[in-house]
């Protein structure tokens, strides 16, 4: 990571929400793109947040303000990360599965599915398997997208893959899993259509399903 980057690295990792987004712009200022501000430095400021936890120095508290500190990044970054005025390719419903509060990921899927043109009706964090029905049958999506941070949290992709069968909507749509736990194997196992291991890999792959 350039050394440019070292304030915004840190401040995410404090939590400081005031300052993130300060940092993001003048990163931006100094013409570092957008890729690798993400890429280089906040994506590895919040790994660096997960491991302070599991190492027993940061508790739930000190990831939450973390979080806060990225996502008002994020929002600085989200135009330069984003093309707009793209006509709609079609459509994806994104959600957290249920059980899981973790959003930062999918939030980021979001945003560059939006970049590749899709219009993403998103479910939030927590979605039961009968919500994303509900937006199956409602929006009439090609693309179902569901991300989970928690390997406990894992299994409920294969809980709404499966209730996707029951109600029959699987047909009609591509799933496509994500999330620091899945894996591919994991997605084969599970009757999911794609895995991508990043935000930027979910929208080639959702835009190799539409082809
Ligand atoms: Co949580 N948490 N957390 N947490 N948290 C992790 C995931 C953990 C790995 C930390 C650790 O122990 N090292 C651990 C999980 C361990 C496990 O399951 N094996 C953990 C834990 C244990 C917990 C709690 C259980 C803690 C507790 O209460 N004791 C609790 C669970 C709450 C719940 O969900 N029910 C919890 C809570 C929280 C906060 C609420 C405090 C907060 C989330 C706030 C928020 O999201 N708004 C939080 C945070 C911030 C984290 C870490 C530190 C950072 C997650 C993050 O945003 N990363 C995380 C540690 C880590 O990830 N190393 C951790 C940045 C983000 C860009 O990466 O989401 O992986 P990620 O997304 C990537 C890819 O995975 C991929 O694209 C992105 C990159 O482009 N991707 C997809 C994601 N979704 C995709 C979908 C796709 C394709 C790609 O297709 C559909």
């Amino acid at each position: 990571m350039r050394s440019e980057l070292d304030n915004l690295y840190d401040n995410i990792i404090d939590g400081e929400m005031a300052q993130a987004p300060i940092d993001v712009q003048t990163a931006l200022d100094t013409s570092i793109p957008a890729g690798e501000i993400l890429n280089t430095c906040m994506i590895p400021a919040m790994q660096e947040v997960g491991q302070l936890f599991e190492d027993g120095e940061f508790f739930v508290p000190e990831m939450l303000i973390a979080a806060r500190a990225m996502q008002a990044g994020l929002t600085i970054l989200k135009p330069h990360l984003v093309a707009s005025g793209v006509d709609p390719v079609g459509k994806v419903v994104i959600g957290t599965v249920q059980g899981d509060m973790h959003d930062i990921g999918k939030n980021l899927v979001t945003m560059m599915m939006e970049g590749a043109g899709f219009e993403v009706i998103d479910l939030g964090v927590d979605v039961s398997p009968q919500a994303f029905i509900e937006s199956v049958n409602e929006n009439q999506p090609q693309v179902v997208a569901m991300s989970a941070l928690l390997t406990t949290t894992m299994p409920k992709m294969k809980v709404t893959i499966d209730a996707f069968r029951e109600a029959g909507v699987l047909d009609s749509v591509k799933v496509l899993v994500g999330g620091a736990p899945v894996t591919a194997e994991f997605a084969e196992s599970i009757g999911a259509d794609g895995y991508a291991p990043d935000a930027g890999q979910a929208a080639s792959l959702a835009k190799s399903f539409l082809a």
